[in-house]
């Protein structure tokens, strides 16, 4: 009986291999993305992530059970995700998801067309001093149907202590008497290029020329 079982199942955890393996790349490579944006080396996340076997990947299939009170529950209470970045294939018909935005909750629509939300976890955003959020969101229940989510976390493996990129971070041995004179020079160009010019002071590549 227990044979049987396992192999009538047998194609679909060979569609879920497949699966996780195709968004296991998306993430890798999306993270690369993030890196690229921020100035980071492309594979800082990656091995900030790893352990001798890479980051952590898992994947969480969930069902929320149609609901006949949606008012006195919630499918999952408001929360920011722990991880990494998290990749969400959703219910092509049954909504629910909704995403914390400018002082709204916003409705994520059922996913059409094998679309893939993408939700940053808190180890991104202390990784990226912030630059990139962990977002608030939440799962509303529904009256008309159950809903299939499949969740996949690409996290930092469990002894990965994760911390601030020091590209990401604003160093400077600078006193604000001495900062002020860099801003007298540099007052009108873009703040970024002052801040590089912080670190670069602080990383003793450049004097103060005053
Ligand atoms: O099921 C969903 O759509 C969201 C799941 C979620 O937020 C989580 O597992 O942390
Ligand atoms: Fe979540």
């Amino acid at each position: 009986m227990h044979a049987r079982t396992s192999n009538r199942l047998k194609p679909c955890s060979k569609a879920m291999d497949e699966y996780i393996s195709q968004v296991y790349k998306l993430a890798e490579k999306l993270s690369e993305l993030m890196c690229e944006n921020l100035g980071l080396e492309k594979d800082y996340i990656k091995k900030a992530f790893s352990g001798p076997r890479g980051p952590s990947v898992g994947t969480k299939v969930a069902k929320y059970p149609r609901c006949p009170q949606p008012e006195l529950v919630k499918g999952l209470r408001a929360h920011t995700d722990a991880g990494g970045i998290i990749l969400l294939l959703q219910d092509d018909q049954v909504p629910g998801l909704e995403f914390f935005k400018d002082g709204k909750w916003v409705e994520i629509p059922p996913s059409t067309n094998n679309t893939i939300f993408i939700n940053t976890g808190d180890q991104v955003e202390i990784l990226t001093n912030g630059r990139y959020k962990s977002v608030l969101h939440r799962v509303m229940a529904d009256e008309n149907g159950s809903r299939l989510s499949i969740a996949t976390f690409y996290n930092p493996v469990g002894d990965a202590i994760i911390s601030p990129a020091p590209e990401l971070l604003y160093p400077h041995s600078l006193s604000f008497q001495d900062y002020l004179k860099l801003y007298a020079t540099t007052k009108f160009t873009d703040k970024s290029t002052r801040f590089k010019s912080l670190k670069k002071i602080a990383g003793g590549q450049a004097k103060l020329l005053v």
